[in-house]
């Protein structure tokens, strides 16, 4: 059975519907960032650079480093792109999109966010390199799809319990990051993780300039929060869907964080730009060494 246009959207010249992108353009190795601006950040270590195209704030980038194909994706902010950007990647790989059936072989991706995040830990600096081992969503997409098996319900459980969090709210999500890529990607220069994303940078994020929120405290209380020794460390607005959507579609996926704000001492980088060159450096050797 075929997939109907209007669930499989392609464009006019059979690229996928957000992303406008054909399968010939991706490497297996993809990048995301969440500026699309960041993509020439990235592409500009890249040996050779084959594929360049653009649509809204999906900017893509493939081509070579240190002998290996890779591509850098803009996905924007927010889990609400990632449901687009991962579902569509995908399709890329596992749906032949003339015939739009799913096809027999399933390929996997291996997904690097290299991302930018606030701290809510003073031990956790500014500048630091932060591999979120572990994501707690408070932006519900996995409840949209069937993703009870792989989903951390008890640290989920406990969460809302330890912080009273409101029903009002979306229902936390709790998922892993992939271990083979946490473990290719850590090192000394790492810090391990537990990200919380969020559906928005100010409110959500307890962020107050004109607005008042109904729980100023809410960034004490997950920073308090505690499961057998589990401790919340950053915010940021992307890693939950990534890792709940990349479990789902059989992707491997992990979240790479430059620590820019630290919410605790009030601090921001003053070296963002220089720092962010390093991280992605720092990746990319990773991403082709053979340890
Ligand atoms: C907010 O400023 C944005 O920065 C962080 C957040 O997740 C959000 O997307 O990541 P990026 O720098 O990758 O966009």
């Amino acid at each position: 059975m075929s997939l109907k246009a209007s669930e499989l959207i392609l464009n006019s010249d059979g690229s996928v519907y957000h992303l406008g992108l054909l399968p010939q353009d991706i490497a297996n190795t993809v990048i995301t960032v969440g500026d699309p601006g960041r993509v020439s950040s990235v592409s500009k270590f890249f040996d050779t650079i084959e594929v360049k195209k653009s649509k809204r704030e999906f900017t893509t980038h493939t081509g070579v480093y240190k002998g290996k194909p890779i591509t850098v994706m803009s996905t924007g902010m927010g889990t609400d792109n990632i449901d687009i950007a991962l579902t569509e990647l995908d399709a890329l790989v596992n749906i032949d999109l003339k015939e739009k059936k799913i096809r027999q072989n399933h390929t996997r991706l291996d997904i690097i966010r290299i991302g930018t995040t606030g701290s809510i830990r003073k031990d956790i600096a500014i500048n630091s390199f932060l591999v979120s081992e572990l994501a707690i969503g408070f932006d519900g997409l996995m409840h949209y799809y069937k993703s009870d098996e792989f989903l951390k319900k008890d640290i989920a459980e406990a969460f809302v319990e330890q912080t009273n969090w409101s029903s009002l709210k979306a229902r936390p999500y709790v998922v892993e990051g992939s271990r083979l890529l946490i473990d290719k990607l850590s090192s000394a220069r790492t810090k391990k993780g537990f990200t919380a994303t969020n559906v928005g940078f100010y409110g959500p994020q307890a962020r107050v300039l004109r607005l008042d929120v109904p729980d100023p405290k809410i960034n004490d209380k997950i920073r308090d929060f505690d499961h057998k020794g589990l401790q919340i460390t950053n915010l940021e607005m992307e890693t939950s869907g990534i890792y709940g959507m990349a479990k789902l579609l059989g992707h491997e996926a992990i979240s790479m964080n430059l620590v820019l704000a630290n919410r605790e001492t009030g601090e921001f980088s003053e070296n963002a730009s220089e720092m962010m060159d390093e991280l992605i450096q720092y990746c990319l050797d990773k991403i082709v060494s053979k340890a």
